[in-house]
């Protein structure tokens, strides 16, 4: 399938479903014939591309600068990269997307109380307990889109929903 290159960037608090979607969105861009695809998940890259970085605002904007940088020179050469990161501050989300152009911005959006409820990785037990500083959504701020291409509700919706509207919002703007 002929496809443009585009990045889909996925924010949102841990635990909210990011890296949920972005799997299943993979699988289904794939069925679809999509074959350019890569996807740059936070956690992966702060193992390599951003090791060392902390979570402190300056830290957390490098990570998103250079995560940004990466999928510009993806997205440019034709890849659908799917971007999954909390990348908590707007303007740097803004600034990272304004370089790249073709880009979809996807809240991922779910309470909370809920993220902290799954607590899939027990990182929110911690952070309560403060053994983990700078927590988003504890002690660090998450500044959600004012206007974001897609909102998945991941409390109120499906995972195949959530997949869907970016999917159609993809063909609407004629990506795919
Ligand atoms: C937020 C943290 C923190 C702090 C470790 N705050 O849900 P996860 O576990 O698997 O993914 C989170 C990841 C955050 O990396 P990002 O690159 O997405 O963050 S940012 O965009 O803000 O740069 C979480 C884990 O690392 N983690 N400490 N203090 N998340």
């Amino acid at each position: 399938m002929k496809h443009r290159g585009v990045t889909i960037w996925l924010t949102g608090l841990s635990g909210a479903g990011k890296t949920t979607i972005t799997q299943a969105l993979e699988k289904e861009l794939r069925s679809r014939g999509c074959e350019k695809l890569e996807v740059l998940d936070g956690d992966i890259v702060r193992q390599n591309l951003t090791k060392g970085l902390g979570f402190s605002k300056e830290d957390r904007d490098t990570n998103i600068r250079r995560i940004g940088f990466v999928a510009h020179l993806l997205t440019r050469n034709g890849v659908i990269v799917l971007v999954s990161a909390i990348s908590p501050y707007r303007e740097v989300r803004e600034e990272v997307g304004q370089k790249i152009g073709d880009f979809v911005e996807v809240f991922v959006n779910a309470p909370l109380s809920i993220c902290e409820e799954r607590d899939v990785k027990g990182l929110y037990k911690k952070a309560r307990a403060g053994e983990i500083q700078k927590f988003t959504g504890i002690d660090d701020p998450y500044e959600p889109p004012n206007n974001p291409t897609v909102e998945c509700r991941t409390d109120l919706e499906s995972l195949d929903e959530s997949v869907g509207k970016i999917v159609t919002k993809l063909e609407s703007l004629g990506y795919i």
